[in-house]
C-alpha cells in the first residue's frame, strides 16, 4: 500500500457508509477510561477504583427515562436482556468497566433499567440498556414498543449452567415482540457462564439451545428470524468476543475498515491486524483472513500490557497525561519468529499486527504503509465527525422548537 486510497475514492466506494449512527454526548464509564485492567489479572492497588467502589458510577448510569423525548436519539442501542441472575450486569461491568471477574459475585441485583452511553468520540458509540432480570410486557408502565424501535441490537443472556427451558420461553416472548415493533433488530443469544461446561458439553448445550429456539420460531411460523449464539464467559476473552461481534455489527463503517485492512496487510506482508477500541478492548475490524482465539487473546494481553506500564511509569508527576497518545507504539517478539506490533491510530483506536520474523525486516515500509493506513482511517473519522455535528446542530433546533420562549418545555420531562 504505497499509496492510501485517497477520501474522495472512499467516499465513491463506499458513499452510503459514512452515516453514523450515534451523537457523543456522556463520557465513557464513571470510572477512569485508563484506569488499569482490574480484569483478567486484577490490578494493583490505589491504581484505578472498581466501578463497585465508585460512586461517581452511580450517577452516571442513567435510570431511564421513558417520558424524556430525546433520550431516543440516533445512537444504536444494545440491550442485555435475560433472567435474574443469568448475568448481564456482570457482562457489562467486565467489558465496559474494566470489573474484575471474581468483583461480579458483589453485584446487587438490578431492580430499575439502566442505561449507559458508551461514547468515545470515534467508531463505537452506542448504549447499553441493563434490565433487570424479569420484565413483564405485559405492564402497561413499560413500553416496550418506544424502546424496541430504537434497538440496534438485543443481547439475550441464558445461564447455561442453570436449567434453561424458562429462559428459552422468555426468549421467544422477547423476541417475538422485538421483531414485530423493530425488524431491523440484530439478536444475539449469549450462552453465558460456559467457564463451569467441559468442552463436550458446551457444544451439546449449544446445539441443543440452538434447536431448541429455532424449533420455537419456527412453530410460530416466525422462522425468517436469525438468531446468533455465542457462547460466553467472563472469565475469558470470550466475552469481549462476542461483544466485538455484536458491536462490528453497528458500525457503519465497517467495509471500508476492512478493506483498508486488507490493502494495509497484504502490501506490508502481515500476517493478520486487529482495529481495537483500546479501553473496551473490543475489535472493531480485522482483515478478511480467519480469527483464531490464542490471536485475539495475545492482542488483549499486549494492550493490557502496554497500558499497565504507560499508567504505571508513563504518566508525569501527579499523574497528569494519558497512557495512551500519539507515541504509543510497542513490539513484542515471541518465542515462535512472530512479532506482535502495536501502534496509535486514533485516541482510541490502535493497530494490533501479527508479523512473521522476515517480515519484520522491512518495517520501514509497514510503517510507512501504516502511515498511509493511519491517514484514511482519520479522513473516514473526520467525514464521520461532520456528520455528528451536523446532527447536533439539528437536535439543538428541534429542542429549541419543543421549548416555549421562556424556555420551559412544551412537553413534560
Ligand atoms: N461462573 C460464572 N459466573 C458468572 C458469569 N457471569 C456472571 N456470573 C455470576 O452470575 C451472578 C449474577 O450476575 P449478575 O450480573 O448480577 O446477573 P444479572 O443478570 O444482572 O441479574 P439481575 O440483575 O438480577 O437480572 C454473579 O454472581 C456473577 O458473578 C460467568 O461468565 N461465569
Ligand atoms: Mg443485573
Amino acid at each position: 500500500m504505497e499509496t492510501a486510497p485517497p477520501p474522495s475514492i472512499l467516499r465513491v466506494l463506499f458513499p452510503g457508509r459514512f452515516r453514523i449512527h450515534g451523537v457523543s454526548s456522556v463520557r465513557r464509564s464513571g470510572v477512569g477510561a485508563w484506569a488499569p485492567r482490574g480484569g483478567m489479572g486484577g490490578h494493583p492497588p490505589g491504581l484505578g477504583g472498581t466501578p463497585a467502589q465508585d460512586p461517581e458510577l452511580e450517577t452516571c448510569a442513567q435510570v431511564l427515562d421513558f417520558s424524556d423525548p430525546f433520550s431516543t436519539e440516533v445512537k444504536p442501542r444494545i440491550l442485555l436482556m435475560g433472567l435474574r441472575r443469568s448475568g448481564k450486569s456482570s457482562i457489562q461491568k467486565v467489558v465496559f468497566h474494566k470489573m474484575s471477574p471474581n468483583e461480579t459475585l458483589f453485584l446487587e441485583s438490578t431492580n430499575k433499567i439502566c442505561r449507559e452511553d458508551v461514547s468515545n468520540s470515534s467508531f463505537v458509540n452506542f448504549q447499553i440498556w441493563d434490565f433487570p432480570g424479569q420484565i413483564d410486557f405485559f405492564d402497561p408502565t413499560f413500553d416496550y414498543e418506544m424502546i424496541f424501535r430504537g434497538t440496534g441490537a438485543l443481547i439475550f443472556v441464558i445461564d447455561s449452567q442453570d436449567d434453561y427451558m424458562e429462559a428459552l420461553a422468555r426468549l421467544h416472548l422477547t423476541v417475538t415482540r422485538a421483531y414485530k415493533v423493530n425488524t431491523d433488530i440484530n439478536f444475539e443469544v449469549f450462552i453465558h457462564k460456559v467457564d463451569g461446561l467441559s468442552d463436550d458439553h458446551k457444544i451439546e448445550t449449544q446445539r441443543d439451545i440452538h434447536q431448541r429456539a429455532n424449533d420455537d420460531l419456527a412453530d410460530a411460523g416466525l422462522e425468517k428470524i436469525h438468531l446468533s449464539f455465542y457462547l460466553t464467559s467472563i472469565y475469558d476473552h470470550s466475552i469481549f468476543e462476542a461483544f466485538s461481534k455484536v458491536v462490528q455489527k453497528l458500525i457503519p463503517q465497517l467495509p471500508t475498515l476492512e478493506n483498508l485492512l486488507n490493502i494495509f496487510i497484504s502490501n506490508s506482508g502481515i500476517e493478520k491486524a486487529f482495529l481495537f477500541d483500546v479501553v473496551s478492548k473490543i475489535y472493531i475490524a480485522t482483515d478478511s483472513t480467519p480469527v483464531d482465539m490464542q490471536t485475539y487473546e495475545l492482542c488483549c494481553d499486549m494492550i493490557d500490557v502496554v497500558i499497565d506500564i504507560s499508567c504505571i511509569y508513563g504518566l508525569k508527576e501527579h499523574g497528569a497525561g494519558t497512557p495512551y497518545d500519539k507515541e504509543s507504539t510497542a513490539i513484542i517478539k515471541l518465542n515462535n519468529t512472530t512479532v506482535l506490533y502495536l501502534k496509535e491510530v486514533t485516541k482510541f483506536l490502535a493497530l494490533v499486527c501479527f508479523v512473521r520474523e522476515e517480515s519484520f525486516e522491512r518495517k520501514g515500509l509497514i510503517d510507512y504503509n501504516f502511515h498511509c493506513f493511519r491517514k484514511a482511517i482519520h479522513e473516514v473519522f473526520e467525514v464521520r465527525m461532520k456528520v455528528v455535528k451536523s446532527r447536533k446542530v439539528q437536535s439543538r433546533l428541534q429542542k429549541k422548537k419543543a421549548a416555549t420562549p421562556n424556555g420551559t418545555p412544551r412537553v413534560l420531562l
